[in-house]
C-alpha cells in the first residue's frame, strides 16, 4: 500500500495528460514505463473526461500504480476520489474548499492545492493542505497560463517557498518543467535561506515522449544529483572553507595564471558602446572572447568551455540573450549578468525579470543604483546608468541580493563589494581615472566572465546536480582585483594624461599584470 499522510515520495510527481500521448502510445504502457523511470507520485488530471470515463481511467491508474507502490491522486473530484480509493485529491483554488474535502475523504488521505500567490500558500498552510503546486514555473502549452501574473518564474515560486518554511506544508513546482531546465529550476525556486522544492510535477516532458522511461530517468537522476549535493544560503562558493583576506588574494592571484594557461572562450552579448574595449580587454588578461548575439548559434557556442557575459546596455538581442543563458546553464557555464540601467525604463526592468527567470545567473555585477533596483530597495533610486551614490550598508544590501537570487553579487564604487549571500569581500583597490572612461563597469564584466570562465575550466568535470564547478566569490574578486590594479598601475604611468590616453594604458597594464602585482597591491577586507 502506498504510505499515507506527509510521507509520500513527491521527487518526481507524473501529472497525467492523455491528450499528449505519441502516436502509437497507450496510457497505460505510457504510465508503466515512466514508474520505471522513477515517477514517484501520479496525479490523474481529466479535464475533458464524463464521469464514467474519469473513474475507469482513475481505477486503472490505481490498479497499475499499486503493483508498483505509488500513490495515486485525482485532480479536482473528491467523489472519484472516494469511489476508486485513490490516496487524495489535488485541488484548485476554485474547487472544493480543504476542509470539505477532508471531511469527506478518509482519515489520511492526502490533499493537496494548486497555489499561485503567497496569499494562496498562506490559506494552504491555515487549511492544513498536506502538499501545494506551486505554478506556473514557466510557459507552458498543457495548460492555459496566459492570464496575467500565472507564469511565476523562479522568482514567484521562491517567493511562495518562502511564506511555507517551517510549516511542514511540501511543495512542487508545476509549469514548463523539463529535464532541461530541472537543475536551474530547483536552484532558482530555492528560498533565501536554502529551503527546496519537495519535488517537481511534470506532465508533457514525460507524457508527450516516445521514451517516457528515458524521460523520467533524466528527471529523476538530476532531482536526485542536486539534492546530494549540500545546500546552503551561499551559491557558487567554497563557503566552508572558511576565506580569509591572504586566501583570497593567493587564489585570485593564482588564478591569473590559470586564465593564461586555459584561455578561457568568453562569450560576450554585450552593449554596442563597449564591445571593443571588451574584446581588448579580453585578450589582454589571456582570455578568448567572441561576441556573438544570434540565437540559432548559442547551443552550439555554450559547448565550448569558458564563460558567458550578458549585459544589456543596449537591448538589441534579447532572443540571443534567452538562449545564450539557457544554454550555458546546461553546460554548466558561469554566467555574468550585468544589467546596465536596470532602474532607467520599465522596460528594462521587466527585461531583468525575464532574464533571471529564464537562466540562473552565476554573478550579478552592477553599480549602486543597478543592485537596488535588483534588490528592490528604496534606498537607492536609479536615475539614468550613472550610479547615484551609495548604500548606508552595502555589505547587507550584497548579502540580501545574494541570498535572494542565489548567486554571488558584485556592487561595484570607490569600494567594491562582493558576496556569495554569507561571506562579503570589500575591495579597496582602484583609480578616478576609470569612473572617466565610457563602460569601466561593463569591462569589470568582461574580467569577471573571464575569471569565471578559468576557474570553471581549471575545476574538473561538472558534477552530476551541479550547475557551474569553481569558486565563483573568488572569481569575482580576481576580475575585480585585476581592473582595477591595472587602472592603478595605468593612472601611475607617465603617458596618461586623462581619459584619453588611460584606456590603451590601461589595456597595456591588464596584458602586463602579474600574480606578483596583484598579491602586493591587492586592498581587501573580508566579513564573514
Ligand atoms: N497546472 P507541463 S501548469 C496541470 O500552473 C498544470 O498550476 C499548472 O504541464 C499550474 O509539465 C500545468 O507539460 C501544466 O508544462 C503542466
Ligand atoms: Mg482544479
Amino acid at each position: 500500500m502506498p504510505k499515507a499522510g506527509k510521507d509520500i515520495d513527491y521527487s518526481l510527481y507524473l501529472v497525467t495528460g492523455r491528450d499528449l500521448l505519441p502516436a502509437g502510445k497507450t496510457y497505460l504502457q505510457s504510465l508503466e514505463e515512466a514508474i520505471q523511470g522513477g515517477v514517484t507520485t501520479v496525479q490523474v488530471r481529466e479535464k475533458d473526461a464524463d464521469t464514467g470515463e474519469f473513474l475507469e481511467i482513475a481505477q486503472q491508474t490505481i490498479a497499475l500504480c499499486a503493483k508498483h507502490n505509488i500513490p495515486v491522486l485525482i485532480n479536482d473530484r473528491v467523489d472519484i476520489a472516494l469511489a476508486a480509493k485513490a490516496a487524495g485529491v489535488h485541488l484548485g483554488q476554485t474547487d472544493m474548499p480543504i476542509a470539505v474535502a477532508r471531511a469527506l475523504l478518509p482519515p489520511h488521505s492526502i490533499i493537496g492545492i494548486s497555489c499561485t500567490t503567497s496569499e494562496h500558500a498562506r490559506a494552504a498552510i491555515q487549511s492544513s493542505a498536506d502538499y501545494v503546486g506551486l505554478g506556473a514555473v514557466y510557459d507552458t502549452s498543457t495548460k492555459d497560463v496566459s492570464a496575467p501574473g500565472k507564469v511565476r518564474g523562479v522568482q514567484g515560486i521562491r517567493e511562495m517557498l518562502g511564506v511555507l518554511e517551517g510549516s511542514g506544508v511540501r511543495a512542487v513546482a508545476i509549469g514548463g518543467v523539463k529535464s532541461t531546465n530541472l537543475l536551474r529550476t530547483l536552484h532558482g525556486c530555492s528560498s533565501p535561506t536554502g529551503h527546496a522544492l519537495d519535488g517537481v510535477a511534470v506532465v508533457s516532458d514525460i507524457v508527450a515522449s516516445l521514451e517516457p522511461r528515458a524521460a523520467a530517468e533524466r528527471l529523476s537522476s538530476t532531482f536526485g544529483a542536486w539534492h546530494a549535493v549540500p545546500r546552503a544560503p551561499s551559491s557558487f562558493s567554497s563557503a566552508s572553507a572558511g576565506y580569509t583576506s591572504a586566501r583570497v588574494v593567493e587564489a585570485a592571484a593564482a588564478l591569473l595564471s590559470t586564465l593564461r594557461r586555459v584561455k578561457p572562450l568568453v562569450h560576450q552579448i554585450t552593449n554596442n558602446v563597449v564591445k571593443t574595449q571588451s574584446a581588448n580587454v579580453t585578450l589582454a588578461l589571456g582570455g578568448s572572447p567572441i561576441m556573438a548575439e544570434t540565437p540559432v548559434e548559442q547551443a552550439e557556442l555554450a559547448r565550448a568551455p569558458g564563460g558567458l557575459l550578458i549585459n544589456f546596455g543596449t537591448i538589441g538581442d534579447l532572443a540571443g540573450m534567452l538562449e545564450a543563458g539557457h544554454h550555458a546553464n546546461l553546460n554548466g557555464k558561469p554566467v555574468v549578468f550585468d544589467p546596465v540601467g536596470v532602474g532607467a525604463t520599465a522596460h528594462r526592468r521587466q527585461v531583468s525579470r525575464q532574464l533571471l527567470n529564464t537562466w540562473q545567473a552565476t554573478v550579478i555585477k552592477g553599480n549602486a543604483a543597478e543592485i537596488g533596483t535588483l534588490a528592490a530597495l528604496d534606498e537607492v533610486k536609479a536615475q539614468g546608468v550613472d550610479s547615484v551614490g551609495g548604500f548606508r550598508d552595502p555589505a547587507a544590501v550584497v548579502r540580501l541580493l545574494a541570498r535572494q537570487e542565489r548567486c554571488i553579487v558584485l556592487l561595484s564604487g570607490p569600494v567594491d563589494y562582493v558576496s556569495d549571500g554569507t561571506t562579503v569581500l570589500k575591495l579597496g583597490n582602484g583609480h578616478e581615472l576609470l569612473g572617466q572612461i565610457t563602460g569601466a563597469g561593463c569591462i569589470l564584466g568582461t574580467a569577471v566572465a573571464a575569471f569565471c570562465g578559468a576557474s570553471s575550466m581549471a575545476s574538473g568535470d561538472l558534477g552530476a546536480g551541479t550547475l557551474v564547478k569553481g569558486d565563483m566569490l573568488i572569481a569575482a574578486a580576481a576580475g575585480t582585483l585585476a581592473l582595477t590594479i591595472a587602472a592603478e598601475l595605468a593612472a601611475g604611468r607617465s603617458e596618461v594624461r586623462g581619459p584619453g590616453t588611460f584606456l590603451p594604458v590601461l589595456i597595456d597594464e591588464l596584458a602586463a599584470l602579474t600574480e606578483e602585482k596583484i598579491l602586493s597591491r591587492a586592498k581587501i577586507e573580508v566579513e564573514a
